[in-house]
């Protein structure tokens, strides 16, 4: 069978190279030419551990293709971001225009498959999209059969720098239109996924999706009001969780300086607009964790006053550990609100896997990229911004006689 994946990002790449590595011929679709053209070298845009050598591998095999015009195929799967709007409710455009673009393409018995994380209602669209433009198919509706299509939800729930293990071990939950429409989709997955493949309708994935990343939004909110409370009565935060946590029912996530990425901070606001009134919960917690990077930014800018002019490292700018991705990234948001309030103070930023000054912050005058050692030697102020692996050796010769802020308790 030919294959077809629209959307070659941190989601679509990896997909189509376990795919392409088990024999199936996969055509990678991407409406930038820079992506296209990087993985018809055989080049990975972005960087994900085992992800490099399994692209070149499978593009040198002539398994795995790329082209900016979508081909006929067997199958297709829309792996495009589904970013979030002004007002908070997803921007389908990429997905719809995904749709619009597969349309004239198919013929009868094709599959599609939308991996996009998107709102409850978004497949049954993807449906009505593809049946404006062609009337001669017949669509898949519930409780019918003899649909020419297949059409179904497979969000995906890979963790980025994980994504080459979890692709395959993860459990994945495929929702139809129809029973039919899940049974085909689900045998893509069969290809690769060693999981299990829960089958269930095309709403009940999108939601459960979402609810995922929102229970642990949730659960880092939780984290970061014990942090807020326990900071307030003198007591280690880090302690506390570790304590409690010993209970066999007790599992507290870590407080950080924000909830960063673009899957944690934006599918919750989809639950919240399918349900207003309904998700004071959910609402509260993107509240407590949009909420993080001032309180760190403050704090920053409180023990600076014990200085006359002094100098602070910030150490890790990207959204999590490990990772290069500084999209949505609390670090870089903390670094722009520091250096926003204290203008005449020198601000050094270490971070191994961030080469120069992301753009976010290019408006800063007092901002300067340096080694992690260079900078945390020249500073009065250390603020541990992101754990990455190679800052955890700094903490036992490095920091004496400094202040230092250690967001994550990595230096514990
Ligand atoms: N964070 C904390 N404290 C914690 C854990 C995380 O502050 O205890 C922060 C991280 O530093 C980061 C943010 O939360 O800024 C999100 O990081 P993450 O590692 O929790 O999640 P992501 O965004 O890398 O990936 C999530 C995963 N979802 C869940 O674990 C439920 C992943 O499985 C999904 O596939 C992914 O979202 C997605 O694409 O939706």
């Amino acid at each position: 069978g030919r294959l077809a994946i629209v959307g070659m990002g941190y989601i679509g790449l990896p997909t189509a190279v376990v795919l392409a590595t088990r024999g199936i011929d996969v055509i990678g679709v991407d409406i930038n030419p820079a992506t296209v053209a990087a993985v018809s070298r055989g080049e990975v845009p972005f960087v994900e551990p085992d992800l490099a050598v399994a692209v070149s591998g499978a593009v040198a095999m002539g398994r795995l293709s790329a082209t900016s015009e979508m081909p006929e195929a067997d199958a297709f799967i829309i792996a495009v971001p589904t970013p979030f709007n002004g007002d908070r409710t997803a921007n389908l455009s990429y997905v719809q225009a995904a749709a619009e673009q597969i349309a004239p393409k198919l013929r009868s018995g094709n599959i599609v498959v939308l991996e996009s994380t998107s709102p409850p209602g978004t497949t049954e669209k993807i449906a009505e999209w593809i049946g404006a433009l062609r009337p001669d198919l017949k669509m898949p509706h519930d409780g019918e059969t003899g649909a020419d299509i297949f059409v179904a939800h497979c969000p995906e729930r890979v963790l980025p720098g994980r994504i080459m293990i979890e692709m395959i071990t993860n459990d994945r939950v495929v929702g139809g239109l129809t029973k039919r429409c899940a049974e085909r989709a689900a045998s893509i997955y069969r290809v690769f996924a060693q999981g299990e493949i829960l089958l269930t309708d095309a709403a009940s994935a999108e939601m459960a999706k979402l609810v995922e990343n929102a229970y642990r939004d949730v659960n880092i909110a939780f984290a970061n009001e014990i942090s807020l409370i326990t900071e307030s009565l003198h007591i280690d935060v880090w302690e506390v969780i570790r304590l409690a946590n010993r209970h066999p029912r007790v599992n507290i996530l870590s407080p950080g300086p924000g909830v960063g990425g673009h899957c944690i901070p934006v599918d919750p606001w989809f639950i919240v607009a399918a349900a207003p009134k309904l998700s004071p919960l959910i609402r509260t917690a993107r509240e407590v964790n949009d909420r993080r990077p001032h309180h760190v930014a403050e704090q920053v800018a409180e023990k600076a006053k014990r200085f006359r002019e002094p100098t602070i490292a910030c150490l890790g700018l990207t959204f999590k550990a490990n990772v290069d991705d500084v999209r949505e990234s609390p670090a870089i948001e903390v670094v722009g609100l520091i250096a926003e309030a204290l203008p005449n103070v020198d601000i050094l930023l270490a971070d191994p896997y961030v080469d120069s000054l992301p753009s976010m912050l290019s408006g800063y005058s007092n901002l300067r990229m340096e080694g992690a050692y260079q900078a945390v030697e020249r500073a009065d102020i250390v603020v541990l911004l992101v754990e990455h692996e190679p800052f955890k050796a700094i903490r036992n010769t490095r920091l004496g006689g400094k202040v230092v802020y250690d967001t994550r308790g990595a230096w514990r």
